[in-house]
């Protein structure tokens, strides 16, 4: 406070200061302009009085020229008029004329010395006046003079007025300014320090709680906020990464991972090399509605695992932009900071023709290979064009991960999925300094299946020029070693587990993904989640939730049987249990996608008109993508989630839904054929084509005393905290980096 006083005080002396110098200016100015006024009218009226009175001064006719002198006398502004002869002695004056004072006498005596006229300014009485003497002549010869006398007084009231409406201007100006400097200082200046310094002294002190103060106000100091909120993140995190270090230093190698001590081990064993992810499908999409740009996190199990693998490690992912907005707000460089709403590494998009997406993406990879690696029945189509495309694209991708190492020292190269098969060779081959890996998100079907690929050798050549190829499971390792070594010829070492051919080795290592749990996403309070139910019109005692992309590999039409024999079985609890599918639109260009969306509307429209009644349905089926917000709701209002999945190389839906139970109660009902089902022992085991087994373990799961639940929940729990999102990364990083 003493600050903005003297900041205050400093305002108003400048400011008194200005004033001061310009009123006696203005002063200055105005006592002159009005003295000369004055002289200019006492020399007019002087002169003019002289033709009247230097003939009766001539002709000594005294009375007229007293006559004359009081016929002047009281005029305003006027004092007094005098005649006196060459000797100064007075011949004729008014009354008011001041009696010889000296000051005039010596004026008199001057003008007729000088014989020219002769004034000045004096005090008379305590008033100012302006006497004037004009010498009075007999032809040539002075005999005496005029005293003209003119009131001043007026001059010196003119300039005190000027003096007091300045100061009271001033007064007026000062008080206004500092209110005004004082509630500026308050609101945009004051406050919004104070509340800076308050969150960066929490800061400093770490102790950012739940009362953190808001500083998002003032507009003026909107670009320091920014600098000064990133540095406060930027001191949070290190805070908590070095607490995190301290206390690895201390803990068990088998505690938990999170993403500080991941970001603290890459960081170590790393040691500045760049990582660059390349995937398809990329982490946030771009939308332009109107004129608002939004973007939204699609719906990818990749996407899920390998976004918080950069939020920690940072580096570039590389992957197609399909949002209508995508080009828009990339830079020249085709390149993005992400996530949008606090950047931690770098998008740089791709972009893809139609011909080439319909081919590359929908033909060759969701027509070819999606089906050809999940055993859910689906023949697998071969087109050659889509091939030709898939190569093509490939080497589009190649171009920008080369683009992009160009100058980065033995970079780590981490390919995501079956889309991008051919690109390990192709970069290895152009930077055989970097280390490049794969991850094959979906199974590896047995050599047989396989081998129906017209391209199946390019396919695994490409794949092997990786130093390491990760999958889920021991067993898709298996079948994919199988799968080489009965297509190509190669050198297989089981006890590395590792395949070398024309002089390069890759390692195939099971590397089950996890989640990022624990993290603040999954330990939020259930509150208001119930509101949801509200909105759908559900009144059941129990919910069941199943969260899935809409494909044919999820097994969406058993697990409808399932629930409809479940309600056929155990009729009593028809009202009493509403099962919610939220179902992410997926692939919806491919023409068996469509059919598929289609074969689910028709079920879940024939189970519902099979047992609805009193505004109660077995089955809400919600066609759209909801946010990941919303999807946790789901599952912490829900009983039971529900897992069908035919062939599934992990399942992430399985985990999250774990995650999302703080309360530790509920039952997950898990098919045997997802990868997860391998780790994920409590939960309930199914053969989702056995439609009898789903309904039992429906019933089973609705009536488990919530002790066991519990039990269940809390080894479910433990286990995706051990072998989580980060643990995995920790473990491929690891890897890669021992690799080159
Ligand atoms: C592949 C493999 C493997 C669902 N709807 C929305 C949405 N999701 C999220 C889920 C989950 C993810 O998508 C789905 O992950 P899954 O693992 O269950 O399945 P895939 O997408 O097929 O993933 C799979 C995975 O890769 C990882 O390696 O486990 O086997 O097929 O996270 O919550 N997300 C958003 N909106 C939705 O509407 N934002």
């Amino acid at each position: 406070m003493k600050q903005i006083f003297i900041a205050l005080f400093t305002i108003v002396a400048v400011v008194a200061l200005i004033v001061i110098t310009f009123t006696i200016n203005q002063v200055n100015h105005e006592e002159e302009r009005l003295k000369n006024d004055m002289v200019y009218r006492s020399t007019l009226l002087a002169d003019s009085l002289r033709e009247t009175v230097e003939p009766n001064f001539v002709n000594k006719s005294e009375n007229s020229l007293q006559t004359m002198v009081d016929r002047f006398t009281n005029k305003e502004r006027f004092a007094g008029l005098g005649i006196y002869g060459n000797k100064g002695q007075t011949i004729a004056a008014s009354s008011t004329i001041p009696k010889a004072t000296s000051s005039a006498q010596q004026i008199i005596a001057d003008a007729m010395d000088a014989d020219r006229a002769n004034g000045d300014f004096m005090i008379f009485e305590d008033k100012k006046i302006y006497a004037l003497a004009i010498p009075l002549h007999d032809d040539a010869r002075v005999v005496g003079a005029l005293l003209v006398i003119q009131n001043a007084g007026y001059i010196d009231d003119r300039l005190r007025e000027i003096w007091r409406n300045n100061v009271i201007r001033f007064l007026l100006q000062a008080s206004l300014l500092s209110l005004a400097t004082l509630l500026l200082i308050r609101w945009i200046i004051y406050q919004p320090v104070k509340n800076l310094v308050d969150l960066l002294r929490l800061t400093r002190t770490g102790k950012v709680g739940k009362n953190v103060p808001n500083i998002s106000g003032s507009f003026f100091f909107k670009p320091l906020i920014k600098e000064l909120t990133s540095v406060q993140r930027s001191l949070s995190e290190a805070r908590a990464a070095v607490l995190e270090e301290a206390r690895l230093r201390m803990e068990r190698l088998d505690s938990p991972w999170t993403s500080h001590r991941l970001k603290a081990y890459t960081k170590d064993i790393l040691d500045e090399r760049t990582i660059v992810v390349v995937s398809n499908r990329e982490p946030f999409v771009h939308t332009k509605n109107g004129n608002k740009f939004d973007y939204y996190i699609p719906a990818s199990g990749m996407v899920t695992a390998i976004e918080p693998l950069m939020e920690s490690c940072g580096g570039i992912w590389i992957a197609h932009g399909s949002g209508n907005a995508d080009q828009l707000v990339v830079d020249q460089n085709d390149h993005i900071k992400t996530p949008p709403d606090e950047p931690k590494y770098t998008l740089r998009r791709i972009w893809l023709t139609e011909q080439e997406e319909n081919h590359y993406y929908s033909g060759f990879s969701n027509e070819g290979l999606w089906p050809l690696c999940h055993n859910a029945h689906v023949r697998p189509i071969f087109r050659k064009e889509d091939w030709e495309e898939y190569k093509n694209v490939n080497g589009k991708f190649t171009k920008a991960v080369l683009s992009e190492i160009k100058e980065k020292e033995k970079p780590i190269i981490f390919i995501q999925d079956f889309h991008l098969a051919l690109l390990p060779k192709i970069v290895k081959q152009a930077r055989p300094d970097a280390t490049v890996g794969i991850f094959w998100h979906i199974p590896w079907p047995n050599e047989e299946s396989f081998s129906i690929c017209p391209w199946k050798k390019e396919i695994l050549e490409g794949i092997l020029g990786a130093d390491l190829v990760a999958f889920h499971t021991q067993l898709y390792c298996n079948n994919f070693v199988e799968t080489v070594s009965k297509e190509l010829e190669s050198l297989i070492d089981l006890e590395q587990f590792s395949i070398t051919r024309n002089d390069h080795t890759s390692y195939i290592k099971p590397l089950p993904i996890g989640i990022a749990f624990p993290n603040t996403e999954y330990t939020l309070k259930e509150t208001e989640d119930n509101h949801l139910l509200k909105e759908l019109n559900i009144t059941s005692k129990y919910i069941g939730i199943g969260v899935d992309r809409l494909d044919y590999t999820k097994g969406l039409l058993e697990k409808i049987k399932g629930i409809e024999l479940f309600f056929k079985n155990y009729p009593s609890f028809a009202g009493q249990f509403t099962f919610i599918q939220l179902a992410a639109p997926s692939k919806s260009t491919i023409v068996r996608y469509r059919q598929f969306a289609q074969e689910v509307d028709k079920e879940v429209e024939r189970v519902n008109s099979q047992f609805k009644h009193n505004g109660w349905k077995p089955i809400v089926l919600i066609k759209k993508h909801h946010s990941r917000e919303e999807i946790n709701k789901y599952y912490r209002l829900a009983n039971l989630c529900l897992v069908t999945s035919l062939h599934d190389g992990m399942n992430l839906v399985s985990k999250e839904f774990i995650a999302s139970k703080n309360d530790k109660k509920g039952v997950l009902i898990l098919s045997q054929f997802t990868g997860s089902s391998k780790e994920l022992r409590e939960a309930l085991i199914i053969n989702p084509y056995n439609a009898l087994e789903t309904a039992e373990a429906i019933r089973t799961a609705l009536e488990m005393p919530v002790i066991e639940q519990t039990k269940r929940m809390r080894t479910l729990r433990e286990t995706i905290k051990g072998y989580n999102i980060y643990r995995w990364a920790a473990e491929v990083i690891k890897t890669m980096a021992s690799l080159g």
